[in-house]
């Protein structure tokens, strides 16, 4: 049986680029044959967290978002990453075998210090954590946006260099990246969007906020007549996630052409706000009936646990008697 695994941090609020990215894609994944756990990494928030209720809550809000997307706890697993302790005793294991020169490579490591974060030895060893995860479950398949490709490499290192020294312990896992704009979905500043970078967009965002936050996305000075290289416009790069391809070449093209009856920056602000609003108003709705039971939301949580924390004890032993630990 094919197993399917990934994760997400509850370091924020979901973005755009977490839906597009992993959400979505994984949802999409109950379709197939399979096994699938999905985990919110909450030991690896703590590499960047300090608060105990703001982490209590992004937990909760994680899981809810996934429910309210669409994921079925009947098809999928859907678990705490700190429910299944098995895997902090696998990165241990995996410590071991793994050179220092290789985590200092990561590119997520080396991109939270350049940008100024103070690092500690935890978001050094976020990698062998990550593989801990995936080679836990035995997964066959990472559903991820591309800038976890290089993880999922790292995690195929690594299990190299465990099987090679100990004997075939670990599985090798492959990235499943999604096609086209999903892979990266820039935030509003045109960088990656991300939840420590302060340029997302909250997928359950509506009204007067989501308009403020759509109203920041980075335009330039030109007037609307002019025309444009429309594959140059941020605007459009967010209104290809949500328009039916008819409608975007539409604008596309009202754009290159430029003249009395081309688009400004303003009127692709408020069809983006529409379309935002339009496409989650579904989960939006379900988020909200989750939102007041918060019971079934912690039952599905430990039944999810349950399931993975069993594959989990089975890796984890194989892994102890293969080095020697029992
Ligand atoms: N901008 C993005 N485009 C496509 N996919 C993305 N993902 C994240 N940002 C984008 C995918 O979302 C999943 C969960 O990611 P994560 O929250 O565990 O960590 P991340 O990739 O580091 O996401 P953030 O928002 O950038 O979080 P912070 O700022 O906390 O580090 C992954 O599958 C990721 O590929």
């Amino acid at each position: 049986m094919t197993t399917y695994l990934s994760g997400i941090q509850p370091s924020g609020l979901l973005h755009l680029g977490n839906y597009f990215g992993a959400i979505r894609p994984q949802v999409a994944l109950q379709e197939r044959d399979g096994d699938k756990f999905y985990f919110i990494a909450d030991y690896h928030a703590l590499t960047t967290s300090d608060d105990p209720e703001e982490l209590r809550g992004h937990v909760r809000e994680v899981a809810i978002s996934y429910l309210a997307c669409g994921l079925d706890p009947a098809r999928a697993s859907l678990f705490r990453q700190s429910d299944v302790p098995e895997v902090t005793e696998l990165t241990w294991l995996l410590a071991t075998v793994t050179g220092m020169g290789v985590l200092e490579r990561a590119v997520s490591y080396k991109d939270k210090v350049a940008r100024g974060l103070k690092p500690n030895v935890g978001l050094f060893l976020y990698p062998v954590l990550q593989a801990s995860d995936i080679l836990a479950y035995d997964s066959d398949f990472v559903p991820v946006g591309g800038d976890q490709v290089q993880h999922i490499e790292l995690t195929q290192d690594m299990a190299g260099y465990f099987n090679g020294r100990y004997g075939e312990v670990f599985h090798r896992p492959e990235a499943l990246v999604p096609s086209g704009r999903s892979a990266k979905v820039p935030g509003v500043d045109g960088e990656k969007m991300s939840k420590s970078y302060g340029n997302g967009i909250w997928l359950f965002e509506t009204g007067k906020r989501l308009k403020k936050v759509v109203g920041r996305i980075l335009t330039d000075s030109r007037p609307p007549e002019e025309p444009k290289d429309p594959d140059g416009l941020l605007l459009l790069d967010f209104l290809a996630l949500f328009l039916e391809p008819g409608e975007l070449e539409d604008w596309r093209e009202r754009v290159r052409a430029g003249g009395e009856g081309a688009p400004g920056y303003g009127h692709l602000k408020v069809r983006l706000v529409e379309a935002i609003e339009e496409h989650f108003a579904p989960a939006r709705e379900r988020r909200e009936a989750l939102l007041q039971d918060p019971g079934e939301v912690d039952r599905i949580l430990e039944r999810g646990a349950a399931v993975a924390r069993e594959r989990a004890r089975a890796t984890r032993d194989r892994a102890l008697r293969a080095c020697g630990l029992r």
